[in-house]
């Protein structure tokens, strides 16, 4: 059977229970981070972005607050018609600045943010309502490049395309660049995409942000062999995995992995899983970026970049690129 095939006629959990036996099957084994996001995750992300040691969220935010006329121009000063697309949008608590200011100035556009958690739209949704009820929008769970490619054949208005918080640094850097190319291949030249970094610095710094000091990392990846037990008939016992996390300041890889406690045996629906003791689980990369390696990025993807915008301490950076 054809992979596309195999996709359509597999049910969402049976292609949860797919990856999972594939990931926990490999030498090294491995869990999708695509899956972190059910409600109880959506809740624990949360959280993370409200910690102390996690300074992304307060970051890009010091940036949206700070630096929201420079971004609204931006958009704003071709003086055509746009559609305001978010990949990944979560609560969109940074968004509503741009979006406030947006309105604010009579600008006539639809919003439309995309999310694989039902949940989380749902909470943005009634947010959007509650703070901007003039706003047009329209919320679309699903698969990023699916929901754009929808989107861009339904309306010729032009495009500007958010990805923010360093959602990107949940590629490899090959998958990354293999991203921002889809990206540009499906929009036109001119549109416009504002992506979120987070930048290299002190590693001590960007340790702390995976191992906070409330624990609330390790509970959000402990989650998933958590939603794995419930959904897929799992019996991992939570107490015999321990959240590990690396920071590589050469590659800018940040990684966490879940490692096993003792010799064990872990049973999902009828497959059996053997861990030994200290093997790891790899679950997820934050990868960190040098200005660098994101002017290469764009350059490498078809786009030119068009302006670069700093918070404070210069720790996190929103990028404005143009299709070419
Ligand atoms: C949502 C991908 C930006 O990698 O920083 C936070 C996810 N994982 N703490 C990140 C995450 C553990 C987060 N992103």
């Amino acid at each position: 059977m054809s992979l596309l095939l195999e996709q359509l006629v597999l049910t969402q959990s049976q292609l949860f229970l797919k990856d999972v036996i594939e990931g926990l099957r490999l030498d090294q084994k491995e869990l999708s981070s695509k899956y972190f996001y059910d409600a109880e995750r959506d809740l624990l992300f949360q959280q993370i972005m409200a910690s102390e040691d996690y300074y992304l969220t307060r970051c890009e935010e010091d940036i949206f607050r700070n630096k929201t006329s420079e971004l609204t121009l931006a958009i704003t000063n071709r003086g055509t018609l746009f559609d305001l697309i978010e990949l990944g949008a979560g609560d969109g608590s940074k968004t509503l600045f741009l979006l406030k200011e947006l309105i604010d100035q009579g600008e006539d556009f639809d919003f439309f943010p995309i999310d694989i958690s039902k949940n989380i739209l749902e909470i943005l949704g009634q947010n959007l309502q509650e703070s901007l009820p003039e706003l047009s929008f329209h919320l679309t769970e699903g698969d990023y490049f699916e929901a754009l490619r929808e989107i861009v054949t339904a309306s010729h208005k032009r495009k500007v395309v958010l990805f923010l918080g360093s959602n990107i640094g949940n590629m490899s850097p090959g998958e990354s660049l293999e991203f921002c190319r889809h990206l540009s291949d499906l929009l036109s030249p001119g549109d416009l995409v504002i992506m979120g970094f987070d930048l290299r610095k002190n590693p001590a710094t960007i340790l702390r942000a995976y191992s906070d000091r409330e624990g609330i990392t390790s509970k959000f990846n402990l989650n998933l062999l958590r939603r794995i037990n419930r959904e897929l008939g799992g019996d991992f016992n939570l107490s015999q995995f321990e959240h590990y996390q690396s920071y590589d300041p050469i590659s800018g890889a940040c990684k966490s992995y879940l490692v096993s406690l003792s010799d064990q045996k872990v049973t999902i629906g009828d497959q059996i899983i053997l861990f030994k003791e200290n093997e790891p689980i790899y679950m997820e990369v934050s990868q960190k970026f040098s200005p660098e390696e994101i002017d290469a990025l764009a350059v490498n993807s078809s786009f030119s970049v068009i302006a670069n915008w700093y918070d404070s301490k210069k720790w996190f950076v929103d990028a404005i690129w143009e299709v070419q």
